[in-house]
Protein backbone atom coordinates (compact mmCIF):
# COMPACT_ATOMS: atom_id res chain seq x y z
CA UNK A 1 0.00 0.00 0.00
CA UNK A 2 2.69 2.40 0.81
CA UNK A 3 5.63 1.30 -1.88
CA UNK A 4 8.19 4.06 -0.75
CA UNK A 5 8.29 2.91 2.48
CA UNK A 6 9.64 -0.73 1.94
CA UNK A 7 11.97 0.52 -0.98
CA UNK A 8 14.25 2.26 1.36
CA UNK A 9 16.54 0.19 3.54
CA UNK A 10 17.01 1.90 7.21
CA UNK A 11 20.41 2.28 7.00
CA UNK A 12 20.49 3.87 3.42
CA UNK A 13 20.53 7.50 4.88
CA UNK A 14 23.67 6.71 7.33
CA UNK A 15 26.17 7.71 4.72
CA UNK A 16 24.92 10.42 2.51
CA UNK A 17 26.76 9.69 -0.87
CA UNK A 18 27.89 13.01 -1.39
CA UNK A 19 29.69 13.91 1.45
CA UNK A 20 32.79 13.26 -0.37
CA UNK A 21 35.35 14.42 3.05
CA UNK A 22 37.12 11.12 2.56
CA UNK A 23 36.39 9.54 -1.01
CA UNK A 24 38.69 6.22 -0.17
CA UNK A 25 36.96 5.71 3.13
CA UNK A 26 35.21 3.37 1.18
CA UNK A 27 31.50 3.27 3.36
CA UNK A 28 29.46 2.05 0.55
CA UNK A 29 31.06 -1.45 0.35
CA UNK A 30 30.77 -1.71 4.05
CA UNK A 31 27.48 -3.38 4.24
CA UNK A 32 28.34 -5.56 1.10
CA UNK A 33 29.37 -8.40 3.01
CA UNK A 34 27.57 -8.66 6.37
CA UNK A 35 27.39 -12.38 6.46
CA UNK A 36 31.55 -12.90 6.20
CA UNK A 37 31.54 -14.12 10.09
CA UNK A 38 28.58 -15.94 9.73
CA UNK A 39 29.37 -18.29 7.02
CA UNK A 40 30.00 -21.14 8.45
CA UNK A 41 27.02 -21.55 10.01
CA UNK A 42 24.44 -21.55 7.25
CA UNK A 43 21.35 -23.54 7.65
CA UNK A 44 20.94 -27.02 9.68
CA UNK A 45 19.64 -30.04 8.37
CA UNK A 46 16.84 -31.61 8.99
CA UNK A 47 16.28 -34.51 11.40
CA UNK A 48 14.07 -37.55 9.48
CA UNK A 49 12.64 -40.27 11.61
CA UNK A 50 11.17 -42.99 9.97
CA UNK A 51 9.53 -45.07 12.48
CA UNK A 52 8.14 -48.79 11.36
CA UNK A 53 7.10 -51.69 13.30
CA UNK A 54 4.60 -49.67 15.92
CA UNK A 55 1.28 -51.48 14.43
CA UNK A 56 0.34 -52.04 17.37
CA UNK A 57 0.07 -48.51 18.36
CA UNK A 58 -2.02 -47.48 15.14
CA UNK A 59 -3.68 -44.23 15.01
CA UNK A 60 -1.57 -43.40 18.44
CA UNK A 61 0.61 -40.26 18.44
CA UNK A 62 4.45 -39.77 18.70
CA UNK A 63 5.84 -37.01 19.86
CA UNK A 64 9.66 -36.19 19.21
CA UNK A 65 12.43 -33.80 20.08
CA UNK A 66 15.58 -32.88 19.20
CA UNK A 67 17.79 -31.55 21.85
CA UNK A 68 21.52 -30.86 22.77
CA UNK A 69 23.84 -33.90 23.70
CA UNK A 70 23.39 -33.03 27.41
CA UNK A 71 19.38 -32.84 26.86
CA UNK A 72 19.93 -29.21 28.19
CA UNK A 73 18.44 -27.37 24.88
CA UNK A 74 15.49 -28.74 22.45
CA UNK A 75 16.26 -27.25 19.33
CA UNK A 76 13.63 -28.61 17.60
CA UNK A 77 10.03 -30.84 17.94
CA UNK A 78 7.21 -32.96 15.51
CA UNK A 79 4.65 -35.11 15.95
CA UNK A 80 2.86 -37.56 14.33
CA UNK A 81 0.07 -40.42 13.67
CA UNK A 82 1.17 -43.71 13.52
CA UNK A 83 -0.32 -44.73 10.57
CA UNK A 84 -2.27 -48.33 9.54
CA UNK A 85 0.51 -49.97 8.58
CA UNK A 86 2.37 -49.33 11.97
CA UNK A 87 4.46 -46.49 10.13
CA UNK A 88 5.10 -42.52 10.40
CA UNK A 89 7.94 -40.05 9.59
CA UNK A 90 8.36 -37.38 11.74
CA UNK A 91 10.61 -34.55 10.44
CA UNK A 92 12.20 -31.28 12.34
CA UNK A 93 13.53 -28.96 10.19
CA UNK A 94 16.75 -27.02 10.21
CA UNK A 95 18.17 -28.65 13.32
CA UNK A 96 21.62 -30.63 12.41
CA UNK A 97 25.00 -29.06 11.91
CA UNK A 98 28.03 -30.80 11.16
CA UNK A 99 29.61 -32.90 13.72
CA UNK A 100 27.72 -31.64 16.46
CA UNK A 101 26.06 -34.42 19.10
CA UNK A 102 22.23 -34.67 19.75
CA UNK A 103 20.32 -36.53 21.45
CA UNK A 104 16.63 -37.33 19.63
CA UNK A 105 13.91 -38.38 21.98
CA UNK A 106 10.85 -39.52 21.05
CA UNK A 107 7.73 -41.57 22.32
CA UNK A 108 4.69 -43.16 21.81
CA UNK A 109 1.39 -41.65 23.91
CA UNK A 110 0.13 -44.88 24.62
CA UNK A 111 -2.20 -43.51 27.25
CA UNK A 112 -3.24 -40.46 25.20
CA UNK A 113 -2.82 -37.62 27.91
CA UNK A 114 -0.70 -35.75 25.49
CA UNK A 115 1.95 -36.06 28.27
CA UNK A 116 4.92 -38.19 28.93
CA UNK A 117 5.42 -40.87 31.77
CA UNK A 118 7.52 -43.29 32.07
CA UNK A 119 6.50 -46.10 31.89
CA UNK A 120 3.45 -45.58 31.27
CA UNK A 121 4.31 -44.35 27.09
CA UNK A 122 7.00 -46.15 25.25
CA UNK A 123 10.06 -44.00 24.68
CA UNK A 124 13.38 -44.20 23.39
CA UNK A 125 16.63 -42.04 22.45
CA UNK A 126 18.92 -41.87 19.08
CA UNK A 127 22.08 -40.74 19.59
CA UNK A 128 22.46 -38.25 16.30
CA UNK A 129 25.67 -36.40 14.63
CA UNK A 130 25.11 -34.06 12.68
CA UNK A 131 26.19 -35.00 8.84
CA UNK A 132 28.80 -33.46 6.61
CA UNK A 133 27.39 -30.10 4.78
CA UNK A 134 25.04 -29.75 7.37
CA UNK A 135 23.20 -32.16 5.59
CA UNK A 136 19.63 -33.93 5.97
CA UNK A 137 19.50 -36.81 8.58
CA UNK A 138 17.26 -40.18 7.68
CA UNK A 139 16.77 -42.36 11.01
CA UNK A 140 15.03 -45.56 10.74
CA UNK A 141 14.05 -47.04 13.83
CA UNK A 142 12.15 -50.27 13.80
CA UNK A 143 9.96 -50.89 16.88
CA UNK A 144 11.74 -52.55 19.98
CA UNK A 145 10.60 -53.50 23.89
CA UNK A 146 14.14 -51.51 24.69
CA UNK A 147 12.32 -48.11 26.51
CA UNK A 148 14.57 -45.15 27.66
CA UNK A 149 13.33 -42.74 30.31
CA UNK A 150 13.55 -39.66 28.39
CA UNK A 151 12.16 -37.33 31.92
CA UNK A 152 12.42 -34.72 31.42
CA UNK A 153 10.67 -34.93 28.14
CA1 LIG B 1 1.18 -40.16 27.95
Amino acid sequence: MEPDADMEPPDAGMEPPDAGMEPDAGPADAGSKPDAGKADAGVGGNYVLNLSGFNAFAGDMVHLKVKSSTGATTYGQAQGRVNAAGNVRLTVNAVLFTGVSYRADFYVDVNNDNAYSFTQDHSWRRAVTGPASNGNLNDNFTFNTTYTDITPF
